[in-house]
């Protein structure tokens, strides 16, 4: 047997290093040269706790091979980017192009027989959209949404669930939603996923697959947005919102997540608008939720030109530009944000600290943006603003942060 993973980035590489460390033979498909020497060679084009090691090993053995060439396979995983598109409106709707390009370029390979995946996050009614395209594209084979279980292809939803960070681990040991167009294609699925998940794979359709996802990532959103907005009544309120959490969750139903600068990353920021854009007279809550958590970084950028003002030549030293503690991905972070901010309206010198990279990226850099340690940092600066929860951040002596004046959205003071 044989598996083809489509795209090979944060979700598609892992999911196919880990199938290939099960003995089986997997080819990845991917648009960027770059990506695929890299992986050939034995390395990683990203950044994954272990996945190096993995890598390097299924395609020693010869387990894994990536190609920019799409060539035939008994099951087909499709794990490209779904993005959103503004609209002049402040409307965003799914752009489901990777997709249907995905779709376009297997279906002249795939055969009677062929289980077809979708993982990426997707709006309700994609994965029934890939099985129009994939049968527009193939007259010739029937498909599940016209002849049910008796179809020559099988198409199901599968969403990713795996938390940046903990990649590997979660792949194997997450319970899998499992959505098949029909129950046959449901029972495909589950075998394929079986080879590698010691979760539970749960059977529904592919529209209730494609909601769960969307589900989980809006009940986080929307429960951070919570803790922003009390983050803010409570500035106003002269009340420590840490401690008022803290005690708020004493409570034995009461569950209140961590306010900060923003909600950042690849998925939370993004999937909420797929069910907003699907239903947007019902979806009220979920898109004020976006709306809150959107707005905090300028909130914070407000708190630290307050700060700034009070000094003549004010030194602020950001502490944090990931997306989150411990990671070194700085895509789609409030912490960048707020800084490329700050450098735009020249408040004044800015530090930043961020243990987990070497050298800043260009964009911050050309902004005259200095990358510096923490001990630099705390000797320079007048101002330090806390933006990301990183574990040396949380053990530094605190003590060198009295004779400043601190702005601290994590709350590891
Ligand atoms: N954040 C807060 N306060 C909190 C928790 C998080 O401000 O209490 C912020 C983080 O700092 C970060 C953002 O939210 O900027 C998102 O971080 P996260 O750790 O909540 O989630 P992601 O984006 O790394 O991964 C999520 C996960 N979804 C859920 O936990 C429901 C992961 O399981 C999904 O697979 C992933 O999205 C995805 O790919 O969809």
């Amino acid at each position: 047997n044989t598996v083809s993973v489509i795209g090979l980035g944060y979700i598609g590489l892992p999911t196919a290093a880990v199938i290939a460390s099960r003995g089986i033979k997997v080819v990845g498909v991917e648009i960027n040269q770059h990506a695929v020497d890299t992986i050939n060679a034995g390395n990683i084009h990203i950044v994954e706790p272990d996945l190096d090691i993995v890598v390097k090993s299924v395609v020693s053995t010869g387990n894994l091979r990536a190609t920019t060439q799409v060539e035939p396979a008994d099951a087909f995983m499709i794990a490209v980017p779904t993005p959103f598109k503004h609209g002049s409106d402040d409307s965003h709707s799914p752009d489901l192009s990777y997709i249907e390009s995905a779709a376009k370029a297997i279906a002249p390979v795939i055969e009677k027989g062929n289980l077809i995946i979708l993982e990426s996050t997707s709006p309700v009614g994609a994965t029934e959209k890939l099985a129009g395209w994939l049968k527009e594209a193939r007259p010739d084979l029937t498909f599940p949404q016209d002849v049910g279980d008796q179809a020559d292809i099988k198409v199901a939803h599968c969403p990713e669930r795996v938390l940046p960070g903990y990649v590997l681990q979660e792949l194997v040991s997450n319970d899998r939603v499992i959505g098949g167009i029909s129950s046959a294609c449901s029972a495909k699925a589950v075998e394929l996923y079986k080879t590698f998940v010691r979760g539970e794979c749960i059977v529904t359709n592919a529209r209730t697959a494609e909601m769960a996802k969307l589900t989980e990532n809006s009940f986080r959103d929307v429960n951070i947005a919570f803790a922003n907005e009390l983050s803010t009544i409570c500035d106003q309120l002269h009340i420590n919102v840490w401690e008022l959490i803290r005690l708020a969750n004493r409570h034995p139903r009461v569950n209140i997540l961590n306010p900060g600068p923003g909600v950042g990353g690849h998925c939370i920021a993004v999937d909420p608008w797929f069910i907003v854009d699907s239903c947007p007279e019902q979806a009220k809550l979920i898109k004020q939720a976006r709306l809150v958590n959107d707005g905090k970084p300028y909130y914070v950028i407000d708190q630290i030109k307050q700060a700034a003002d009070e000094f003549k030549k004010p030194v602020i030293a950001c502490l944090g530009l990931a997306f989150k503690a411990d990671i070194d991905d700085l895509r789609e972070s409030p912490a960048v944000q707020i800084v490329e901010q700050l450098a735009n309206d020249h408040v004044g010198e800015l530090l930043a600290v961020e243990p987990n990279i070497k050298e800043l990226p260009s964009s911050l850099s050309q902004k005259n943006i200095e990358l510096v340690s923490l001990k630099q940092a705390l000797e320079k600066a007048n101002v330090i603003v806390v933006l990301v929860d990183h574990k040396e951040f949380k053990s530094a002596d605190k003590s060198e942060f009295a004779r400043k004046v601190v702005i601290d959205t994590r709350g590891i003071l």
